[in-house]
């Protein structure tokens, strides 16, 4: 900070002001003006500050207004310190502008303090969604068996959605989609709310040559609505190909999801035949459990409980995608994630799921800053 020293000459014009607080000397008007720059707590006081003694109508304005006055000599001498009065008070100014604003940064910021490592209270964390909850869990099994993760669009065209799946027009399985149809397009074909995830696998065998390994999980569209079917659902779909896939991968990958999903290391699984227009031979997927009493129970039991849909890749949907079915086989499966969550977390009411009651949330819902793992009960 620069220092202003020594006093003007007289004669010296003052505004009426200056003459008044007697600050006619400018060594004492800096002392005063510095003293009073220091001194500001706020950014509005040192407006203040500054506008009192650099404003147009401020006091070193005033004195340099009376320069005029002066013999050349002595105008030259005394403007000469004006000015450096004038710079002085404003790199003063400017430095406790800054000082200030510094200031009230910290106290924002110890104000805005937080310590990480404390405990989180749980009222003050949202619940994970039962279904986000379960699509995680699947993802992190078969995650472990080296799937990994594909998503695709929820607006499908027919191509994608039936016919490369082996589902042509005026084939049943259409109507039993109850599908969704966006308005007709200007060449008379309609786009659909896909009616499953079936469709991104068949984007990934024409995006990527094998061998491949995905779950699809994601939100299917069927018009159906009632207290077992909502319009909008949740599937995982998974999808295996490579050039020696047969049976015996697809039995031995599923019983292994079933165990691991529902935590029972014994739990029974059996195959039966079905029939899905995409895949050949098809089986659907049961494992044990007990009706007694009423009650459901997951585990071995004079019962079976159906849980996934699944089957070889027909051989014409692997040509629909490019891959020649004499070189490359696979097996696929399908389940929905409302029924498996319902069955897991003994959820009773599908219509439950979409209701947004955060009271519903609280109860069934899963802490999110919990230690990850693929398989676990509700936490409370
Ligand atoms: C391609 C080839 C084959 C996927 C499969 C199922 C069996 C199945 C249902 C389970 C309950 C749908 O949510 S649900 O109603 N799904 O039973 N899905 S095999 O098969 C495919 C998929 C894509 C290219």
């Amino acid at each position: 900070m620069r220092v202003v020293e020594g006093p003007l000459q007289a004669p010296f014009v003052l505004p009426f002001e200056v003459q008044d607080l007697g600050m006619d000397d400018p060594q004492q008007l800096s002392a005063a003006g510095l003293g009073e720059v220091m001194a500001a707590a706020s950014p509005e006081a040192l407006e203040q500050v500054r506008i009192k003694y650099l404003g147009r109508q401020g006091l070193v304005t005033g004195l340099m207004r009376g320069l005029g006055a002066l013999p050349a000599d002595a105008r030259r001498d005394a403007g000469a310190r004006l000015n450096a009065l004038k710079d002085a008070l404003a790199d003063a100014v400017a430095a406790r502008g800054a000082e200030l604003a510094r200031a009230a940064r910290a106290a924002r910021l110890a104000g805005e303090r937080a310590d990480v490592t404390l405990p989180v209270s749980s009222d003050r964390v949202g619940r994970i969604h039962p279904i986000s909850q379960t699509i995680d869990e699947i993802i992190a099994i078969f995650g472990e068996m080296g799937f990994a993760v594909a998503e695709g669009p929820h607006i499908e065209d027919d191509f994608y959605n039936f016919t490369a799946l082996n589902i042509p027009p005026e084939h049943p399985a259409r109507q039993e989609h109850d599908t969704f149809y966006l308005p007709e397009r200007a060449d008379g074909s309609r786009l659909v709310l896909r009616t499953h995830t079936s469709p991104v696998q068949i984007r990934t065998m024409r995006a990527q040559p094998p061998p491949l390994r995905i779950i699809v999980p994601g939100r299917t569209f069927r018009c159906d609505h009632d207290a077992t079917h909502s319009p909008m659902f949740h599937q995982v779909e998974g999808l295996v190909i490579d050039r020696t896939t047969h049976m015996g991968h697809l039995k031995g990958c599923l019983i292994e999801f079933c165990r691991a999903f529902f935590g029972i290391e014994d739990l029974p699984v059996r195959f039966r035949p079905s029939y899905f227009p995409f895949t050949e031979p098809s089986a659907e997927v049961d494992i044990g459990c007990s009706r007694s009493g009423g009650e459901l129970r997951i585990g071995a039991g004079a019962d079976w409980l159906e849980i996934l849909g699944s089957g070889m890749v027909h051989p014409q949907v692997l040509r629909n995608c490019g891959i020649d079915p004499d070189e490359y086989q696979g097996f696929a499966f399908g389940m929905g994630i409302e029924r498996v969550a319902m069955l897991k977390y003994g959820i009773p009411d599908l219509r439950t799921f979409y209701e947004s009651d955060l009271r519903w949330l609280r109860h069934y819902g899963f802490l999110p800053l919990d230690i990850p793992s693929p398989v676990r009960g509700p936490l409370r």
